[in-house]
């Protein structure tokens, strides 16, 4: 098993590291096996299409959905890159159609940074305001679309036309994740995915922690999110109660002096809130 600070040295070099194995198949069909009756609950009434991007699933199916958030040598390395502020700013769950061998073959899935991202200034590294714990559902291939990253693109400001965004990038590298695996990305890492045209829905999720300080688009104030607070509460759980937007040290934490360097400081405060959480 690679450790943090190997895993870290090659987040800040490529943009990404991936995770094999952290869901295992059981747990996969128990998600899947939901998405149907998440789509019907999601979708307004009287809609034309149903509802196939599914946001705030802690809220909807708590306990179901709370292991794929809450997983522990994930937000491990999530505090290595991000601080101890890591915070779920969204939890997407999709099934891709298949869509025509016509329509689909030899595109790419739309180029993009994410959701509180830049364009690199030059070539440093810049610790992320985000990343996303990409994570599908079966094994990627050819036919279901594999993702596409451009390596060491979040410290360098590459950029794709208007008009290539779903063509094949020159410098693309194709990731054939397995189920359960999770390619954890820079917000700033550009990438695509692939469509569909397998035949059988593509499953994924878009698990998206963000800093604590910014605002969050899953909805953590309904009363299903407020039982897991609450729990978190009881336990002293800072972790996860900084997961659904509840942290108390922020301002003294963001606001530090900094006297000393970024990843020490992380490192003495993560230490702090392990020592307070109540077994
Ligand atoms: O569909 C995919 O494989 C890529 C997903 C993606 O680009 C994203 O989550 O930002």
């Amino acid at each position: 098993m690679k450790s943090l600070a190997t895993r870290l040295a090659e987040f800040k070099e490529q943009g990404f590291t991936v995770f094999e194995g952290v869901f295992d198949r059981a747990q996969m069909d128990r998600w899947i096996a939901r998405y149907p009756d998440l789509v019907e609950r999601q979708t307004p009434v009287g809609a034309e299409k149903p509802t196939l991007w599914l946001s705030s699933v802690v809220e909807y199916e708590p306990w179901l959905m709370l292991p794929a958030v809450n997983n522990a040598g994930i937000l491990d390395f999530a505090e290595r890159v991000l601080g101890p502020f890591v915070q779920l700013d969204n939890l997407t769950f999709m099934a891709f159609p298949s869509l025509p061998r016509a329509e689909a073959e030899g595109k790419a899935g739309g180029w993009h940074r994410d959701i509180w991202g830049w364009v690199p200034p030059g070539s440093d590294y810049f610790a992320p305001l985000a990343c996303n714990a990409i994570t599908y559902l079966q094994d990627l291939t050819d036919e279901n679309g594999p993702l596409r990253v451009v390596v060491g693109s979040h410290r360098e400001p590459v950029m794709v036309p208007a008009d290539q965004r779903t063509a094949p990038h020159a410098r693309e590298k194709l990731i054939y994740a397995k189920a359960g695996d999770v390619i954890f990305t820079h917000c700033a890492l550009l990438h695509a995915g692939t469509p569909n045209m397998s035949g059988k829905l593509r499953y994924f999720f878009s698990i998206y922690y963000n800093r604590s300080w910014l605002r969050y688009r899953d909805n953590h104030s309904g009363p299903n999110v407020a039982k897991i607070i609450q729990l978190a509460r009881e336990k002293n759980d800072r972790r996860l109660l900084r997961l659904f937007g509840v942290d108390e040290l922020v301002f003294r934490r963001a606001n530090s002096g900094f006297q000393v360097a970024d990843e020490e400081m992380w490192d003495q405060w993560i230490a702090e809130d392990r020592a307070v959480l109540k077994a």
